[in-house]
């Protein structure tokens, strides 16, 4: 889904010329907007592009990142508000967009599409959208999220919101988070820090940017820190932080429902070309009997090895993404799916929050992710609770026997298919699901 060339309009320097363009389109991410409490609760895919007006040419000149907007941070910030507090309308989620992106100084105007293609109409139809556009004389009627250090309360910011249980991003304050390793110098259990990818947006004051024909151009001046500066409304803890430099994860695939070694070998496929996110080896394939819920056909697993350089949130919304583009329902607990992408480690996190558990809760006693992990890293060690050696856990492994077999060749060479669908019953959603 692509923003439609209507709604894409020319945005002019102050001397009336076109401004040059970065445009970002079909960011997709679950979100929880809109007015039927179904919606609130279940979750639905929000897609938005955004095409960003400024001046590339300082940039270009220096080939030099620092002078143009990292498109790599504005889909994050974009897929953060897609994900974020929830709201009644796309409308909001647009203005807080473009609030967003107009938050960086070197930005002149910005349009902005949120799609809602699974919105509750009860006639057929494609797609449905918002398309504004917002600059430097038509402000957004938002604020930019920018989430603020817990050292410094504001009194006059405006109460952060509690946890919900059905609002991925936000983490319960007070839940047990273990920073360590990378993280070690987060304070544990802090409820809000500002995020990595964000703590270096600063918002401009009101008017900050208002400038007649003659006056000073402000384009690409260093953005003023506003005495308005609003506080997000995200609440963040350290699994929303950037790491310093690229973290080790392990990532747990499954399938059972559909054309499985398809799919999987596709997710492969689409973990290595997110940006963020670097394969560096995959598995074995098992072929593997269902563990817990209701009587479903045999699974494929398999195990990814990553580096990565995305807040774990980030991750788990960039696999959530990927289960959804191939066709994932989050049906009953266990229940048969077509992919399942499990963070089985992120480094050496330890964490447990309303949305994400690290290490995987289960991962110590599933055979389905410890021996295809083991085939791909013999050396490699689970920590925290209940781990050990991968190769010694997953020859004890209550579901052991239920390993069938393993295939090497998996990526090129096609293999028995498994597949069926057990007409499973709709349920509540899940954050990481297991
Ligand atoms: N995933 C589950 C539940 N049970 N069983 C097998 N064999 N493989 C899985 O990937 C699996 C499961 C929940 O994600
Ligand atoms: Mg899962
Ligand atoms: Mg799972």
């Amino acid at each position: 889904m692509t923003m439609n060339d209507e709604s894409r309009q020319d945005a002019l320097d102050t001397s009336g010329r076109r401004l040059d363009q970065i445009r970002l389109s079909g960011i997709t991410a679950m979100g929880y907007h809109g007015v039927f409490e179904h919606e609130r609760r279940d979750g639905q895919t929000f897609v938005a592009d955004v095409v960003v007006h400024l001046d590339t040419r300082r940039a270009a000149a220096r080939d030099d990142l620092a002078h143009t907007l990292n498109y790599g941070e504005l889909a994050e910030q974009v897929a953060a508000v897609l994900s974020g507090e929830p709201v009644d309308l796309i409308e909001t989620v647009a203005e807080r967009i473009a609030a967003t992106v107009l938050a960086s100084g070197i930005v002149q105007a910005v349009d902005v599409a949120v799609h809602k293609p699974h919105a509750p109409i009860q006639v057929p139809f494609g797609d449905v959208v918002v398309a504004i556009h917002r600059d430097r004389t038509k402000l957004p009627a938002a604020e930019p999220y920018v989430a603020r250090p817990v050292t410094e309360p504001e009194p006059s910011s405006r109460p952060v919101p509690t946890s919900t249980a059905t609002f991925p991003v936000t983490t319960a304050p007070g839940a047990p988070v273990v920073a360590s390793g990378a993280w070690s110098d987060v304070p544990a259990a802090a409820p809000v820090v500002a995020s990595g990818a964000w703590s270096d947006a600063v918002a401009p004051a009101p008017g900050g940017f208002s400038q007649g024909p003659d006056g000073p151009s402000t384009e690409l001046e260093p953005v003023p820190v506003g005495e308005a500066l609003v506080v997000g409304e995200v609440v963040t803890d350290f699994l929303d932080q950037e790491p310093d430099g690229p973290v080790e994860v392990v990532l747990a695939l499954g399938a059972n429902l559909g054309p499985a070694q398809d799919t999987l070998r596709d997710a492969v496929t689409d973990l290595a070309r997110t940006p963020g996110i670097e394969v560096r080896d995959v598995s074995a394939l098992a072929r593997t009997s269902a563990v817990g819920g209701p009587e479903q056909s045999d699974y494929l697993n398999a195990v990814v090895l990553a580096w990565t350089t995305l807040a774990p949130r980030v991750l788990l919304r960039a696999t959530q993404a990927i289960e959804l583009a191939h066709g994932r329902e989050r049906h009953e607990r266990w229940g048969p799916r077509t992919l399942d992408i499990d963070i089985v480690l992120y480094g050496s996190v330890l964490a447990v929050t309303d949305d994400l558990e690290l290490p995987h809760p289960r991962a110590h006693e599933r055979a389905f992710v410890l021996q295809p992990w083991a085939q791909v890293d013999p050396d490699a060690v689970l920590p925290g609770l209940g781990g050990g050696p991968v190769g010694a856990l997953a020859a004890t492994a209550p579901d052991r026997d239920g390993v069938r077999w393993l295939a090497l060749d998996w990526l090129t060479t096609a293999i028995p298919a498994v597949s069926g669908d057990t007409g499973a019953v709709p349920a509540g959603p899940e954050a990481q699901d297991t």
